[in-house]
C-alpha cells in the first residue's frame, strides 16, 4: 500500500471510530472574583450508560525537575500506569498516603523507581521523604472523558458523545469537594462555566 493509500484509509478509520453526534464540552473555570484558573480537574461521567472501555494500558509520567513533580496536576483514568523519572541530579523518594494509592519509593534516581498502577479512582497527594516542599496531586476518575483548564481557565473535553453526563471540577487541594452538575449532550457543542471557591479550598502541601 502506497503511503498516500495508509493515509487516507487512517484517516477514514479516525472517522469511523468517532461516536456519531460526538461534540466537544468547554468548561471555563474562574475563581469566585472571576478571574481564569488554571490546572482545575474537569471530567464528564456518563450516566445511565458506562464509560467507553479503555484499549491497552495508558500510561503517563510525572517528572521531577528542581524540586518540583513535573507536571503538580495530573489526571488520569483508572488503571493508568504512571512513570516517575527523576531529572534531578539529587535522590527523591516519593510518597502517598492516600487512600486511593498509598505507596512509597527507596531513594532514587534517573528511572530507577518502578511504575505505579493507580487502579482505584479518588485523589491521591504526593509528597518527597526527603524535599518537604514538593507536592502533586493525581486525581484518578473512572471515565475518559478528562481533562484540566489551561492558564487561560479553559478546559475542553472532546468528542463526548450523545447523552446525560456528571460533570465534576476538582480543584487541586485536600480539603476541596469538586463542584458537581449535570449535562446533557445532544447535537451541538456546549459550553459551562464553573466558579472554584479557591479560599475555601485551603490549599496546602502534602502531609500538612
Ligand atoms: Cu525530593
Amino acid at each position: 500500500m502506497r503511503s498516500e493509500e495508509a493515509a487516507l484509509v487512517g484517516l477514514l478509520l479516525g472517522c469511523a471510530w468517532r461516536v456519531a453526534g460526538a461534540v466537544d464540552l468547554t468548561v471555563n473555570v474562574t475563581d469566585n472574583s472571576g478571574r481564569p484558573l488554571q490546572d482545575t480537574v474537569v471530567y464528564a461521567e456518563p450516566l445511565g450508560q458506562p464509560a467507553p472501555a479503555d484499549t491497552g494500558v495508558p500510561r503517563v509520567t510525572i517528572d521531577q525537575v528542581n524540586k518540583r513533580f513535573v507536571p503538580a496536576v495530573t489526571v488520569i483514568r483508572t488503571g493508568t500506569e504512571v512513570s516517575f523519572p527523576n531529572s534531578d541530579n539529587f535522590r527523591h523518594s516519593i510518597y502517598s498516603f492516600s487512600p486511593a494509592k498509598a505507596f512509597t519509593t527507596k531513594l532514587y534516581s534517573g528511572r530507577q523507581a518502578p511504575p505505579v498502577v493507580f487502579d482505584k479512582p479518588g485523589l491521591v497527594v504526593l509528597g518527597c521523604n526527603i524535599h518537604d516542599t514538593m507536592t502533586a496531586w493525581i486525581v484518578v476518575v473512572d471515565t475518559p472523558f478528562f481533562t484540566k483548564s489551561r492558564a487561560d481557565g479553559v478546559a475542553v473535553i472532546k468528542d463526548l458523545g450523545p447523552g446525560d453526563y456528571k460533570l465534576s471540577a476538582w480543584y487541586p487541594a485536600p480539603a476541596f469537594k469538586p463542584v458537581v452538575s449535570q449535562i446533557h449532550i445532544e447535537g451541538e457543542s456546549l459550553t459551562r462555566r464553573v466558579q472554584i471557591d479557591v479560599a475555601a479550598s485551603s490549599l496546602k502541601p502534602a502531609g500538612q
